[in-house]
């Protein structure tokens, strides 16, 4: 008998089937007893006439009636059950899978992330991640872009010497990659439009709520733009995608866990820095959150400061001390940044104060040619936090490092 899903019990009322699955929660009530089995497309109810002496956690097939039952799961559940044990745990699990919310506190469900995720609200987060990763490609496919992928073991640092990782490679100083930036500037002269979507890494010595050590970049770059405003239209497309891919193909995700998409307009408002009221060369977070009470729940600030941005940056051309970049706010925190890219070899000669040597293979491109050109990148944790209502990035980080976090 060919297995089906949990899902898929209502469509076979009538029939003998067989499933496939864990055994998530188990209640017995003398004269009948109850099972959850959970499988990877959700929960369907077992309905045993002896108690269930199976430990919760245990990998099993089932072979039951499939009965149409209006409260259950699913609006049917299994009879007549006859168990095949594929697999015994050893240990009671750690957390309690059968809350319809988990109860622990963060680090303990963190410590045990193997079991935890189990619970189909800790996975929700992922299936919207997948969706959004979907509906990056498919935006950047559609538009041109070539997916690359590109070296986590570089030479030079990106984007700030201070929070770099370093290694010993073969004898050598070598750096855990901060960003994809060099190398999809470089990619730029090769295929025009680039994306990539990796992991990059930052020391980051502060704990946050917004900060990992390891996240997922979504990044893009593409040449032949007039300025940064260019590279800000094609964000709107990926964002409008991420939002229609997750609804498509994470309606599951999106019903359990209350997701609200945000409507994306034709065109996402934008507010220069020098019009933030923002008295420094950046936002502090509590900026971020009024300009999204005052403008919407995505927001582009574009105009950064040059004295705040890497040594590519762009400056605007009639106030070079603000520059052609932008962040992207969503619900009050920055999700993207990006911006046009200085694209001339003199501009980076003069943007290093002339220590070219770590930067030789990246300089080659400017030096036969590169067109204007310009990016983003956004991180996938945090653009999934904010979609999903979560406090905290780790949350939507399967297996999370930070300063005091190196495993599970
Ligand atoms: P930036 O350093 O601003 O820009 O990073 C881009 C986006 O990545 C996310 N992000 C982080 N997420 C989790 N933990 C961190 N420690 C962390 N740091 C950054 C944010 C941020 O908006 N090369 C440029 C991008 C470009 O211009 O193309 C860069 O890396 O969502």
């Amino acid at each position: 008998m060919e297995r089906i899903l949990s899902s898929e019990v209502s469509a076979h009322v009538g029939a003998r089937v067989r499933l496939a699955g864990w055994l998530h929660a188990k209640r017995d009530l003398g004269s009948v007893s109850f099972g959850i089995l959970r499988d990877r497309a959700g929960l369907a109810q077992i309905v045993a006439s002896s108690p269930l002496e199976l430990q919760l956690e245990t990998v099993f097939e089932v072979e039951a009636d499939a009965v149409a039952a209006p409260q259950a799961p699913g609006g049917a559940e299994l009879r007549e059950p006859v168990f095949h044990v594929l697999s015994e745990p050893v240990a009671t699990p750690p957390v309690e899978l059968r809350r319809p919310k988990l109860k622990e506190n963060l680090p303990f469900v963190l410590d045990h992330a193997a079991v935890a995720l189990r619970h189909p609200r800790q996975r929700a987060a992922f299936e919207v991640a997948a969706a959004s990763l979907t509906g990056f490609r498919a935006a950047l496919d559609g538009l041109g872009f070539t997916e690359i992928s590109t070296p986590k073991i570089v030479a030079a640092a990106t984007e700030s010497g201070a929070n770099v990782f370093t290694l010993d490679f073969f004898g050598q100083t070598a750096y855990l990659a901060q960003s994809p930036q060099l190398y999809k500037q470089v990619m730029v002269g090769v295929f025009e439009r680039v994306y990539e979507t990796g992991h990059v890494f930052r020391a980051e010595p502060h704990d946050t709520t917004r900060h990992l050590a390891e996240y997922t970049s979504l990044d893009a770059e593409l040449g032949f733009v007039a300025d940064h405003l260019d590279v800000m239209r094609v964000v709107r497309e990926v964002i409008a995608s991420m939002v229609t891919s997750v609804r498509e193909r994470a309606p599951r995700a999106v019903a359990l866990l209350g997701v609200e998409l945000p409507e994306v307009p034709a065109e996402i408002p934008s507010v220069h820095f020098a019009d933030t009221g923002v008295d420094d060369v950046d936002l502090a977070p509590a900026d971020e959150r009024r300009l999204c009470e005052h403008h919407g729940e995505l927001v582009f600030v574009t105009g950064y400061p040059m004295a705040k941005r890497p040594f590519y940056t762009h400056p605007e051309p009639e106030r070079p001390q603000y520059s052609n970049s932008f962040d992207l706010l969503f619900r009050g925190l920055e999700i993207v940044t990006g911006g046009q890219r200085l694209h001339r070899y003199e501009d980076y000669v003069a943007a290093l104060g002339g220590e070219i040597e770590p930067f030789a293979g990246y300089l080659a491109a400017f030096r036969h040619g590169m067109p204007p050109h310009g990016g983003f990148a956004l991180g996938l944790e945090r653009w999934v936090a904010r979609l999903v209502g979560a406090e905290n990035i780790r949350e939507t980080t399967l297996f999370p490092r930070d300063r005091t976090r190196l495993a599970p």
